[in-house]
C-alpha cells in the first residue's frame, strides 16, 4: 500500500459486478483496471493514482464460488483490516448489478462497513441492460431497501458501458477526496484546441489517473488467475 496516501476510497462488490470497469470509467482512463469475462479475476488490493496522494483502490470481488476456508482467510487476513483500520480510506463505493441487487453479501458488507462511520456510495452498475422504467424502480427499491439499514449511503444508476451517472459519481468522489472537478468546456469551433484554464491546486478526477503498481496483475492476465 502506498505510503504516501492522504485519501482514498475503494471499490468493491459481487465478482463481476462492474468494480474494475467503474474504475476505469472513472478513471477515464481504459483497460487501467483489468476488466474480465471471468469472475474473481481482481485478486488483491490495486491502487490507482488519480493525484499525488489520491488513489482509488480495486478490491477483489466477493460471491464467486471459492472454498469457503479462501473466502474467510482472505477476508480475515487483507480485506476486514483494510475496511477497518485503513486510516486514509474515506469511503467505499459498493457496485452492485442493477438487476441483481442487495444479495445477502452486499448486505452484510453494507452493515458491516457501516460501523466504520464513513460514507457509502452505491453504483447500481450495468443499468444499460435495463428499460428506463426498469432504471427507476431499482433506484427506488433499493433507496427503500437502503434507508432501513444505514443513514450514511447515497446511491444512484451507473453504466460504464453507456457512460450513465459517470458525472453524478465524480461529483460525489471528487468531494470525498477533496477533488474539485473542471467542466469541459468545448472551445469556440475555428480556434485551435487549448488546455482549458484549470484553477490552481484544483484537479479533476479521472485525469490523469496512472496504475500506482504497475508490476501487478493491472497489466496482463496471466493463465493460472
Ligand atoms: N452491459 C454492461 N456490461 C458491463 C458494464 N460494466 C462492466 N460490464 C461487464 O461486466 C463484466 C465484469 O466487469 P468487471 O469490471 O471486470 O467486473 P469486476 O467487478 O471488476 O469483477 P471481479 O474483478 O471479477 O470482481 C465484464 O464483461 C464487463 O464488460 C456496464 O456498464 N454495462
Ligand atoms: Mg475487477
Amino acid at each position: 500500500m502506498p505510503s504516501d496516501s492522504q485519501r482514498e476510497i475503494a471499490f468493491a462488490g459481487r465478482s463481476n459486478a462492474g468494480k474494475s470497469s467503474a474504475i476505469n470509467t472513472l478513471a477515464n482512463h481504459t483497460r487501467l483496471a483489468f476488466v474480465s469475462k471471468t469472475p474473481g479475476r481482481t485478486q488483491h488490493l490495486n491502487y490507482f493514482t488519480l493525484d499525488e496522494g489520491k488513489y482509488f483502490v480495486d478490491l477483489p470481488g466477493y460471491g464467486f464460488a471459492k472454498a469457503p476456508e479462501e473466502i474467510r482467510s482472505q477476508w480475515e487476513g487483507l480485506l476486514a483490516p483494510y475496511l477497518r483500520f485503513r486510516v486514509p480510506l474515506v469511503g467505499l463505493v459498493l457496485i452492485m448489478d442493477s438487476r441483481h441487487p442487495l444479495t445477502e453479501l452486499d448486505l452484510q458488507m453494507l452493515d458491516w462497513f457501516a460501523q466504520t462511520g464513513k460514507p457509502i456510495h452505491i453504483l447500481l452498475s450495468k443499468a444499460d441492460k435495463l428499460t428506463r422504467q426498469e432504471q427507476a424502480l431499482a433506484l427506488r427499491e433499493v433507496q427503500a431497501a437502503l434507508a432501513r439499514i444505514s443513514d450514511n449511503c447515497t446511491l444512484q444508476l451507473f453504466s460504464s458501458l453507456k457512460k450513465i451517472g459517470v458525472a453524478e459519481a465524480e461529483t460525489v468522489l471528487g468531494g470525498w477526496l477533496d477533488m474539485a472537478l473542471i467542466d469541459e468546456v468545448a472551445p469556440p469551433s475555428g480556434l485551435r484546441t487549448e488546455k482549458v484554464a484549470r484553477p490552481k491546486n484544483r484537479k479533476a478526477i479521472g485525469w490523469s489517473a496512472r496504475s500506482a503498481n504497475k508490476a501487478s496483475e493491472n497489466k496482463k492476465p496471466s493463465a493460472n488467475e
